[in-house]
């Protein structure tokens, strides 16, 4: 069969204001053209489950809705979902099945909602991918007419059995920047994450060989690329953590990868992954205060626990030269229109390379959504579209939709300004001289 696997690329916001502000700040335009440009991982990863005997191919769809044609002449087309483009993965699907393409659907989206997702494709997949795949191939090989997919069945995949993605695939096309997994899940449990965490619960890590097996096989398609670790909580185990950086230090790569602040705790950690070639760590610290994030974390209020440490866990990631993207969720519970200035202010006392401010987004099958819900304060249940982290679409409680709109606005606009990154980068790097400065002092005098 020629299978066909359909990524839908760049990134997708409607608040039609923002989306005018944001196109003309350089802070913002600059990360979002970087990460728009990220090949889907989870399909490359199915193109490696694939049995043999098949022609394989790799499509991007552009944001406008539009395919390439030459899905049409694919046997078997597989789609990868989250929420914000969901919509569009459908009327894909709908218009190549009309045509007698058999399509599959699977991720985050169609796994929360795989009723939904039935209507609209032949096969829908839940849960982790890797391991049922072979059996879509199979069904679709019979012609099967239907059928569902439980990829949660056989348990948690054993990600020491998973083989290379397919990069080749992608071979010769412009892509500057891979992702790979290192590791899937996260011991923590935020009432509003949407991430791995949705397909399976369990915190699981790669071998560090086989992580560098597949850097090798990054290496070979395109030298020197950038490289995202696509995962929830990259340091959780820090002995594994510590042997990951040391297995990347001799390779001179850069790379990014997203992970909780426990790092900032083990000064050996810090210095290992300084020395490996991390360019940034991107840190969900959602809210500058401790008020605002109890219940944030549902497991063991980690995140409220937390925050009175942010300072100092931040100065010892940057005083070795580890910039930090410092995440917020605005709207939570206890966020009245104040956040706004908090957020600014927290974000230029801490010298923060980088910011990413969203609203707080109620994801099908997250607590959030459940409990806004029940709290009748859902603005728009089943808009899946909105699902955009910047598109608002519950009553916040403590201010107005329209509020925080137009705090988002303040804010991004503030962030994101040329004076602004300016300041920020300034103080970040004087910062580090006077760490540097502080670490060769102390060094004389031992
Ligand atoms: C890399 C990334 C991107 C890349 C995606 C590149 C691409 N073309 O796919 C880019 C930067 C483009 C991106 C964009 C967006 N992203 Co993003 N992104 C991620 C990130 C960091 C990693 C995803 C990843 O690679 N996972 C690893 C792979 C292996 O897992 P997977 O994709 O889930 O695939 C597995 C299964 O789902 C399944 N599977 C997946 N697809 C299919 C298809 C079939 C047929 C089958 C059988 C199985 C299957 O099998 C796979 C292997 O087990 C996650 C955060 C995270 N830590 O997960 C956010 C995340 C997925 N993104 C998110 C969001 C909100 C967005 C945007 C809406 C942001 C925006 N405003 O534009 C857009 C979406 C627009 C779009 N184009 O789709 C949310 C999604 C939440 C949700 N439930 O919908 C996440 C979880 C971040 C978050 N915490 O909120 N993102
Ligand atoms: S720390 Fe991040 S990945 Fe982990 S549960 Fe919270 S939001 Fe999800």
């Amino acid at each position: 069969m020629k299978i066909g696997f359909l990524a839908m690329s760049g990134i997708r916001a409607h608040d039609p204001e923002l989306l005018q502000l944001g196109l003309t700040l350089p802070g913002f335009v600059a990360r979002s053209k970087q990460i728009a440009a990220l090949p889907s991982l989870g399909l490359l990863q199915l193109a490696a489950c694939t049995p043999a005997g098949h022609e394989l191919r790799y499509y991007e769809a552009p944001a406008d809705g539009a395919e390439p044609r030459e899905l049409y002449d694919c046997d078997l087309v597989a789609i990868s979902t989250f929420s914000a483009q969901v919509f569009e993965a459908y009327a894909i699907a709908d218009r190549l099945r009309a045509r007698g393409v058999k399509v599959a659907l699977g991720g985050l989206h169609v796994s929360v909602l795989p009723d939904e997702a039935a209507a609209h494709a032949d096969y829908v997949v839940v849960g982790e991918g890797e391991q049922v795949w072979p059996e879509v191939v199979a069904a679709a090989e019979r012609g099967v007419a239907a059928a569902r997919f439980d990829g949660r069945a056989a348990g948690p995949v054993d990600l020491a059995t998973l083989p290379t993605p397919r990069y080749d695939l992608i071979a010769g096309r412009p892509y500057s920047r891979f992702t790979v997994q290192t590791s899937r899940g996260c011991p923590w449990r935020c009432e509003f994450c949407a991430s791995s965490v949705m397909l399976q619960q369990r915190y699981r890590r790669r071998p560090v060989a086989q992580i560098v097996r597949d850097l090798d096989a990054i290496e070979r398609v395109q030298p020197g690329a950038f490289i995202e670790f696509a995962d929830d909580n990259t340091f959780v185990d820090h002995e594994w953590s510590r042997e990951l950086c040391a297995a990347l230090a001799p390779r001179r790569m850069k790379w990014f990868t997203e992970t909780d602040l426990s790092v900032a705790d083990d000064p050996a950690l810090c210095d290992a992954i300084a020395r490996s070639g991390c360019r940034q760590l991107l840190i969900g610290l959602e809210s500058p205060g401790e008020t605002a994030l109890r219940g944030v974390e549902q497991r063991a209020d980690w995140k409220a626990g937390r925050a009175p440490d942010y300072g100092r866990s931040l100065r010892e990631l940057q005083s070795r030269d580890v910039t930090v993207n410092g995440c917020f969720v605005l709207g939570l519970d206890r966020h009245g229109p104040e956040i706004f200035a908090e957020v600014l202010d927290f974000a230029e006392t801490n010298a923060l390379w980088e910011v990413q401010v969203t609203v707080l987004t109620p994801f099908p099958g997250t607590p959030l959504y459940a409990r806004l819900e029940r709290e009748g304060r859902l603005l728009a249940p089943g808009r899946w579209e909105r699902c955009t982290l910047f598109d608002v679409n519950f009553t916040p409680a403590r201010m107005s939709v329209e509020e925080l709109r137009r705090g988002l606005r303040w804010l991004t606009e503030r962030l994101y300004s040329p004076a602004a990154l300016r300041r920020r980068r300034r103080a970040f790097l004087a910062r580090r001289r006077a760490s540097a400065h502080g670490r060769a002092l102390a060094a004389t005098h031992s």
